[in-house]
């Protein structure tokens, strides 16, 4: 029953595509001998892409390892200050012998403060070139020596000398006489002999400042000590540091001038006038300044 309700349909179906095409069905030439397919030649049309080149990856540069700190370096310690030096002794490194001073001469102590009144028999000042203003003579290149003075020091060929210009250093006139070392302590000054009576007293003054220090810049304050003295050895004797040598008492006088005096017996018709200082440390300079000597017969 329903095959046949679909022919049915089929028919009614063509029926009336007929009708509405005019009756007639198209053509439809049957198809014989399959045409023979051509053959595809296969071109690629399409450039393969080049494989991308692989890019090396960079290797990871490393990351500098941290530079230590440098370890801070130590504060230096304070360098102790030396230990004193003690005051060399009147014993010289090389002895000269007086030629006037017997070997076994007891010491003639007539050391007479410089207090006691004295009279003076003169006012003839009897030392030569007294204030340094007579001229000096240059023997070597650190000893330039004023006139009617020799220098003389415990240590050899370690100090100098000059005639010293400066106003501050120069009490009267235009020169001191001037006697330094640097990083020494040796015993310096200057002497002179001068014709005198024996038997006689005489009073020796003179004038003095000593200056020592590591920062040798002129004005700069003293930052060690140098004591100083005068002396007359009676015998007119060359050896400064004889023990015949009578001495004033001893003086630190630094950075500026103070007064030095003395009176002892002649023993002979010469004696010896001794400038004398020492200094306690062996700073970058050590100097020492005199002006104004005088040596007067007097009675006490
Ligand atoms: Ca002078």
């Amino acid at each position: 029953m329903k095959k046949s309700s679909g022919s049915l349909v089929i028919v009614l179906i063509v029926g009336w595509s007929i009708a509405c095409s005019g009756g007639a069905l198209p053509f439809v030439a049957p198809t014989d001998t399959p045409t023979a397919m051509p053959t595809l030649t296969y071109t690629p049309s399409i450039t393969p892409t080049p494989t991308d080149t692989p890019t090396a990856t960079p290797t990871r540069t490393p990351k500098p390892t941290r530079t230590p700190r440098p370890t801070s370096t130590p504060i230096p310690t304070r360098t102790p200050r030396p230990t004193k030096t003690p005051t060399p002794t009147d014993t010289p490194i090389t002895t000269a012998t007086s030629t006037n001073e017997p070997a076994t001469a007891t010491p003639t102590w007539t050391h007479t403060p410089a207090t006691q009144a004295v009279t003076p028999l003169s006012q003839d000042n009897l030392i030569s070139n007294p204030s340094f203003e007579d001229g000096s003579n240059k023997e070597t290149a650190d000893l330039i020596v004023p006139f009617g003075w020799r220098p003389w020091s415990s240590c050899s060929g370690t100090i100098h000398t000059e005639l010293e210009p400066h106003p501050p250093h120069v009490r009267t006139g235009s020169f001191a006489a001037r006697v330094w070392q640097s990083y020494n302590t040796c015993v310096m000054g200057f002497y002179q002999q001068v014709t005198v009576t024996p038997g006689k007293d005489y009073q020796l003054t003179a004038y003095g400042f000593s200056w020592s220090t590591g920062h040798p810049v002129v004005g700069s304050p003293s930052e060690a000590n140098i004591t100083m003295r005068i002396g007359i050895e009676p015998n007119g004797g060359t050896d400064p540091l004889a023990n015949s040598v009578v001495w004033s008492d001893a003086k630190i006088a630094m950075d500026a001038y103070d007064s030095f005096s003395l009176i002892a017996t002649a023993h002979h018709d010469v004696i010896t006038v001794i400038l004398r200082s020492v200094p306690d440390w062996g700073m970058a300079r050590n100097d020492t300044f005199w002006d104004d000597i005088s040596l007067l017969m007097v009675q006490r």
